[in-house]
C-alpha cells in the first residue's frame, strides 16, 4: 500500500517536473548525495539530461558494464540506449573508458565527470567502472528504479566525483543453514548489496540444522542434512545443487562480488552427523535438531574419517569457488577441548591453502599457530581481544563483524518482530558509529581487510525478512568499509534521500524513526 501511494506520488511530482520548464535542469539529486560517500565531490558546471538520443560508449573490454548500466536505465526511463564503440560528435553520451588511469584509483576506485554534453566514467578496472555506474545511478532521481517507464526529466548534477574504497574487502553474509534462501533470494540480495559497493558475499551453507551444499563424494550430506524439514522449527529445507552454486558465482561476478563459502567445523555439525554417523566418536547418529541452540556438536577429533571428510569438503569447494577465500567457521566449538580444537585448526588450516585457498575462520581460529595465514573475522562484544591481537601480531589479517554493531540479525530496538537480542539492539546509528580500523586494540588498520555485515537466519524465512533486518544497516556497514570518513549527520540525510530508491525497488526496508525518510 505504501509502495502504490509513493509511486502515485512519484507519478504526479513526475508530471508537475515534466510540466515545468523553468525547472527543467535543476537536478533532483545533489552531487554527493550518495551511499558510501564518495571520497572528493566537487559540484560544477551544468547537468546532463539523459534523453533517449543519449547513447552509451565503451571499448569492447567494458561492454558487460555498459549494457548492465543500459539495462538498469531501460525500465524507468523506456529508453533503449544503444551502447556503442565510439560516440559520433554531437550525440548526448555517457562514456566509459578503462585502462590505466590514476593510480590512486587502485582496484576499485572511478572518477566520474558530468557536463551538459557529456558523463564520463573512467577506471582501471571494469570493477572501477561497475562502482561508478553505481554512483550515477544514484545521482539521477529516485524514480530511475521504478520498473515501469515513468515521466521524468532524468538529469544528472553537473561537476566531478573522485572515489576509491578504504578497504578491499565489504561483504555481507547470509545463512542458508538455518533457513534456506533460494537462488533466486540470493540473486535479489546480491543485486541490492551491490549497489552498496559491497562486493563478498559470505554463504553460510552448513550448521546443525541443515547442510545446504551439493558435495558429490558425500551424497547424503544433502539428500538427509537438505531434506524438506531441516530450517528451524522444521521449516522449509533445501541446499544448492553445484550447477545453483557455479550460476551464483556467475551472477554475483557480473556485479563484482566474490562468493565466500562456510562450512562450519569442528562445531555445528549436527545436520552432516545425522547423514552420516561415522562423523561422532561413538558412531550413532544423533537426532535432526531443528531448534536454536549452538555449541553442542563436534567432529570428532581423534578419528581420520573426520579428515577424510574434511578434505573431500574443502576439495570439492574449492573446485567450484574462483575466489580466493574458503571459510572454515571454527566458532563456538563448546564441545571440543582447547587442545582438541588447537589439534584439528593445524590439520585444517593447512589443507585450505593446499588447495590454493586462504582459509577464513570466525576468529577463535586466532588460537592456532596456523592462523598466521589465516583471516580471522572477529564478532566480539568487546574491544579487546588479547588472543587475536597476539595473532595479528604474527601475520593473521581481519575482517571486522562486532555483533553489537554488524550483526543484521540483531533486533533494531525491543519492538523488532524479526530477529535475536543476545548482542543487544542495533539501531543504525549504532551500526554506523564505529571505526573498524581502530576498534580493537592491537589491531591496527593495515591488519584489517575490510567489514562484513553477517546476516544469521534463526527467525528469517524468506526475503521480506532478509530486507527488513538489511536494510537500511547494510548501508551503514557498507560506508565504513568505503568511505574515508565517517559523518553521521551526513550519512543520515544521505540515507533519508535514499529511501525513495527502495521503495521503487519494493524493498521492504526498516524505517528507522532515527532517520527523516523522504518521500
Ligand atoms: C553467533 C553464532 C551463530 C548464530 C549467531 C546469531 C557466530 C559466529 N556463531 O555468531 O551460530 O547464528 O550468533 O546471531
Amino acid at each position: 500500500m505504501r509502495t502504490r501511494l509513493a509511486v502515485l506520488l512519484a507519478c504526479v511530482l513526475s508530471l508537475t517536473a515534466a510540466s515545468a520548464p523553468a525547472e527543467a535542469t535543476r537536478p533532483a539529486v545533489a552531487l554527493g548525495s550518495v551511499v558510501p560517500a564518495p571520497v572528493e565531490v566537487r559540484p560544477h558546471g551544468s547537468a546532463f539530461q539523459l534523453t533517449e538520443r543519449t547513447v552509451i560508449a565503451a571499448p569492447r573490454s567494458a561492454r558487460a558494464v555498459a549494457e548492465r548500466l543500459a539495462e538498469a536505465l531501460r525500465p524507468a526511463t523506456g529508453y533503449r540506449l544503444p551502447v556503442v564503440d565510439r560516440a559520433r560528435g554531437g550525440t548526448p553520451v555517457i562514456s566509459l573508458a578503462s585502462g590505466r588511469e590514476e593510480a590512486r584509483l587502485g582496484a576499485e576506485g572511478y572518477r566520474l565527470r558530468v557536463r551538459r554534453s557529456e558523463v564520463t566514467l573512467r577506471a582501471n578496472s571494469n570493477a572501477g567502472l561497475f562502482a561508478g555506474v553505481q554512483t550515477l545511478l544514484q545521482l539521477l532521481p529516485p524514480a530511475i528504479d521504478a520498473a515501469t517507464p515513468q515521466r521524468n526529466r532524468w538529469t544528472v548534477p553537473g561537476g566531478e566525483i573522485v572515489d576509491y574504497p578504504r578497504f578491499a574487502y565489504r561483504g555481507a553474509m547470509l545463512d542458508l543453514a538455518r533457513h534456506f534462501h533460494t537462488p533466486a533470494e540470493i540473486k535479489r540480495y546480491i543485486d541490492e548489496i551491490s549497489r552498496f559497493k559491497v562486493n563478498h558475499l559470505h554463504l553460510h551453507l552448513s550448521d546443525d540444522q541443515g547442510w545446504r551444499i551439493q558435495i558429490d563424494s558425500w551424497p547424503r550430506l544433502t539428500t538427509v542434512g537438505g531434506a524438506p524439514g531441516t530450517g528451524v522449527d522444521g521449516a522449509g529445507g533445501g541446499y544448492l545443487t553445484k550447477a545453483d552454486y557455479r550460476e551464483l558465482v556467475r551472477y554475483a561476478a557480473g556485479r563484482y562480488v566474490t562468493i565466500v563459502p562456510e562450512i562450519d567445523m569442528p562445531g555445528h555439525v549436527n545436520a552432516a552427523q545425522v547423514a552420516y554417523p561415522e562423523l561422532t566418536c561413538d558412531g550413532v547418529a544423533p537426532p535432526p535438531r531443528t531448534d536454536t541452540a549452538v555449541g553442542y556438536s563436534s567432529l570428532c577429533i581423534g578419528k581420520e574419517v573426520t579428515y577424510r571428510f574434511v578434505e573431500d569438503v574443502i576439495r570439492e569447494l574449492a573446485a567450484m569457488t574462483p575466489g580466493p577465500y574458503l571459510h572454515i567457521g571454527g566458532d563456538e566449538a563448546h564441545a571440543t577441548t582447547d587442545d582438541e580444537y588447537l589439534t584439528f585448526q593445524e590439520r585444517v588450516l593447512p589443507l585450505v591453502a593446499r588447495y590454493g585457498k586462504i582459509a577464513y575462520g570466525w576468529n577463535e581460529i586466532a588460537q592456532a599457530p596456523a592462523a598466521r595465514r589465516a583471516v580471522a573475522q572477529y564478532w566480539g562484544l568487546t574491544t579487546e581481544n588479547a588472543t587475536l591481537a597476539a595473532a595479528v601480531a604474527g601475520g593473521t589479517k581481519v575482517i571486522m563483524s562486532p555483533a553489537n554493531r554488524a550483526y543484521l540479525d540483531m533486533k533494531y530496538d525491543p519492538a523488532t518482530p524479526l530477529g535475536l537480542n543476545w548482542a543487544g539492539y542495533i539501531e543504525v546509528r549504532t551500526a554506523y558509529d564505529w571505526d573498524p580500523g581502530t576498534y580493537l586494540t592491537g589491531v591496527p588498520e593495515s591488519a584489517v581487510l575490510g567489514v562484513e555485515a553477517p546476516l544469521w537466519s534463526e527467525t528469517l524465512r524468506d526475503l521480506d525478512d532478509i530486507e527488513f533486518m538489511a536494510f537500511p544497516r547494510l548501508a551503514a556497514i557498507a560506508e565504513l568499509g568505503w568511505s574515508p570518513a565517517r559523518d553521521w549527520a551526513s550519512f543520515r540525510t544521505r540515507l533519508g534521500a535514499y529511501g525513495p530508491r527502495w521503495e521503487q525497488r519494493g524493498v521492504g526496508f526498516y524505517r528507522s524513526p532515527q532517520i527523516d525518510w523522504a518521500g
